[in-house]
């Protein structure tokens, strides 16, 4: 499969223009991908409230209830993979960061996507470089042209914690606290 896609804005509207192998030419409105799919996770925060992982693909967002959350353990590179569950082609992710607090411990996001769930046999999408605060949402754009031939999307935070002052923090290690993970894009 040859495929040659480009992202167009039109009426406030994402579009997805797809040339095919025919030459036939169409456009498709991108949509939530991850929206209740599959997640696999580095670690889950092992005290109460526990958080589940499929909590940042539910759809629930603005809340400021530490249970809804999904949140690993302490840990240097934490992250979660979604499996799309079919070949797609990726334009954004949106990383909603918690609103419960301690929002500046999401910074150095890297965002991949590929046909494979190893770290090391994935595209970039992009970085969240940061540091975060406290219910910020952000969006990664993939690029002019979007991620292809993607069924897994990962989010990993890939440098140690910056953050001095909280024994949580020691050693570099990080946390990874989210809300939800959108990923914008269509099913080929
Ligand atoms: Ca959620």
């Amino acid at each position: 499969m040859s495929r040659d896609c480009r992202v167009r804005e039109e009426n406030d509207k994402t579009m997805i223009d797809v040339v095919g192998e025919n030459l036939e030419y169409f456009s498709i409105k991108v949509e939530n991908l991850a929206l209740g799919k599959n997640v696999s996770v580095s670690t889950i925060y092992p005290y109460p409230p526990y958080s589940d992982p499929s909590n940042a693909v539910d759809g629930r967002t603005g809340f400021a209830d530490s249970g809804l959350l999904f949140h690993t353990d302490f840990e240097l590179y934490p992250w979660l993979t979604i499996a799309l569950g079919t070949l797609s082609i990726v334009k954004n992710v949106i990383l909603h960061n918690r609103s419960d607090g301690h929002g500046r411990w999401l910074h150095n996001v890297e965002i991949r996507g590929g046909i494979s769930s190893v770290w090391s046999e994935m595209n970039t999408c992009g970085t969240f470089v940061g540091p975060s605060q406290t219910g910020k949402i952000h969006t990664i754009e993939c690029g002019a042209r979007p991620l292809l031939n993607v069924l897994y999307v990962t989010v990993k935070i890939v440098r140690p914690n910056y953050i001095t002052d909280d024994w949580n923090a020691r050693d570099g290690k990080n946390a990874l606290g989210l809300e939800e993970v959108v990923v914008n894009g269509l099913n080929v």
